[in-house]
């Protein structure tokens, strides 16, 4: 560390994440004292704040109605299949008061996608969005989950297509009026194992695998951000301070993802900064909601940059957003013109990278905070507590400026992949350390440089994509014998994935008659121009199919 870093202070590891988080005998003994009785979460199109001792009500009356109704309790695991929604963290601390265990899925998964989640966390109950409860009844089905296993968010304006299905908020009433069942309360040293996530990440390669995060991790990741960021050092000035209570950010980070999760969710509510809570991301109701709540920090990732960048929308909000003083960027590489960009863009902002993966529990490096800026491209310097090793390719060990394969021991580092001795293996090393699959180079001054990915895994808009998964579906086609996914560079999306097919025999054979009637027809098309008249309607469309 330089000597201007941030000192980390003591993780407790007796505490569950609600306790840390909620309580105000815990959050109230280190956090910066909140301005006024913020900080809330508000849900974006309503304005709906809802305040730290509210979200405590409302997670104990939860979780009466979770033990009492749902008999859910110590290890059961409770998938969360939704967009963000203000009673999201709500679900996810009563069941982690009940000793149970979260399990967060991408609401966009069809229902085969989410029957896997479910089949490989053996997940016991479904809280979902309205527009999710199709896909979610379908693999509660498969599962043989009873229907009545499937909860569903509370939407204005968004009825369920199953009216009978129980929704959260009449739970929580009922819930508020019944005796609190007992929490779960861990012995000194339990947090370090006791799970409370299993979020889902390919690692270096292959299909997703639930990434077994205990309640230590996460609160370690917070303090550690906490500490890097000097929101526990009272010498710091309040005009040098990034994150000060009383802050506005903007949560258009989905919270099924790590980043979204623990930097724009448990960081910030820690920090004092309320969170604007965005069900889905669209880029011009971004900016209404910057101008309109002042949004003073964005967590984003690159193509939202790019979109900052180019949106012609842009145009119209010249001076219009300079209530936004911090933009971080992670989960894919930022390039070098889109730094530059940002930085001309918010000249008065502090701008810089994040870097990390759901396996370390979110971040490892993030840009010196007390420059105003990071170094274009880089990805910042280790925060406290997070050590590293760069494996080069003849498996010695590198120093500064040798590139190799990056390894991070932390202690907001996950235990194992759920259920996969095979991968853990692979991947969470003794003396805990994780092999990232990122090749890195670390420079004199500390600076982190991603220099290249050694893993399957491709990064689509942020999103892991596993070049696996699209080829298992793609040979799914009975047209296909053999199929390669790579990916190939995209201003917008960071990468695309690009299929090569070898298709069946059968198939080929009727490509090479449709293309022989292809050539044909363009043969024919051209004749007909080179003689001067339109290619007739009729011919053409016979051919078309
Ligand atoms: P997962 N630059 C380049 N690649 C990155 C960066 C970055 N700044 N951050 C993450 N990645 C890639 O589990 C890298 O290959 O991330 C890494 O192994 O979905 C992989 O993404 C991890 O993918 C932050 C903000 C961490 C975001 C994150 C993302 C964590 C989840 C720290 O400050």
């Amino acid at each position: 560390p330089r000597p201007s870093a941030g000192v980390l202070p003591h993780i407790p590891d007796d505490l569950t994440i609600p306790q840390f988080q909620l309580d105000p005998q815990f959050i109230d003994q280190w956090r910066p004292k909140p301005l006024g009785d913020g900080p809330w979460l508000i849900d974006d199109a309503s304005g709906r704040k809802v305040s730290v001792p509210q979200l405590r009500e409302r997670t104990q009356a939860l979780a009466n109605a979770l033990s009492t109704h749902y008999s859910i309790g110590e290890g059961d695991v409770v998938l969360l299949f939704s967009r963000n929604h203000v009673d999201y963290p709500v679900a996810m601390w009563a069941t982690h008061r009940l000793g149970g265990i979260v399990s967060p899925a991408n609401p966009d998964f069809n229902a085969s996608e989410l029957e896997y989640q479910l089949s490989a966390t053996n997940a016991k109950l479904l809280i979902v969005h309205p527009e999710a409860v199709q896909a979610a009844l379908t693999a509660a089905k498969a599962r043989g989950l009873a229907q009545d296993r499937v909860l569903v968010f509370d939407v204005d304006h968004v009825k369920p297509p199953v009216p009978s299905l129980v929704n959260v908020n009449s739970l929580i009433q009922k819930g508020s009026r019944m005796r609190n069942v007992p929490e779960r309360i861990l012995k000194p040293g339990e947090g370090k194992t006791k799970l409370a996530l299993l979020s889902f990440s390919s690692g270096t390669t292959g299909r997703p695998k639930a990434v077994a995060i205990p309640h230590y991790a996460v609160i370690a990741n917070t303090l550690q951000l906490s500490s890097h960021s000097r929101l526990l050092d009272d010498s710091t000035k309040w005009e040098d301070r990034r994150f000060r209570p009383g802050d506005v950010s903007i949560g258009v980070l989905p919270l099924y993802h790590i980043y979204g999760l623990v930097v724009n969710l448990h960081f910030m509510l820690y920090a004092g900064i309320s969170v604007v809570i965005v069900p889905k991301f669209n880029f011009e109701g971004m900016l209404k909601s910057i101008v309109r709540y002042k949004i003073t920090h964005l967590f984003i990732v690159p193509p939202q940059a790019v979109l900052l960048c180019k949106h012609p929308a842009m145009a119209s909000y010249t001076g219009k957003l300079n209530s936004v003083r911090v933009i971080m960027t992670g989960a894919a590489p930022l390039t070098d013109e889109l730094n530059t960009m940002l930085f001309a863009l918010f000249p008065d902002a502090h701008i810089g990278q994040g870097y990390g993966m759901t396996e370390t529990c979110t971040v490892v490096t993030m840009w010196p905070i007390d420059m105003k800026r990071g170094v274009s491209g880089s990805a910042g310097e280790l925060i406290p507590g997070a050590r590293i090793r760069i494996l080069k390719p003849d498996g010695s060990l590198g120093t500064y400026n040798e590139v190799g394969e990056l390894l991070v021991q932390a202690p907001s580092n996950a235990l194992a992949y759920h259920g996969n001795a095979q991968a853990t293996k692979e991947t969470f090393l003794d003396g805990g350390w994780v092999r990232t699959g990122d090749e890195v180079r670390m420079a004199p001054d500390g600076m982190l440089w991603i220099v290249d990915r050694l893993k399957e895994i491709m990064k689509v808009r942020g999103f892991q994509v596993a070049p696996s998964e699209l080829e298992g579906s793609l040979l799914d086609h009975p047209d296909v014998s053999d199929a390669c996914v790579v990916g190939v560079p995209d201003e917008f999306s960071g990468e695309v994935p690009l299929a090569f097919v070898v298709l069946s025999a059968d198939a080929a054979a009727r490509l090479k008659k449709a293309s022989a009637s292809a050539s044909a027809a363009l043969e024919d098309i051209r004749a007909s121009i080179i003689k001067g008249k339109q290619a007739s309607k009729p011919r053409w469309s016979k051919y078309r199919s």
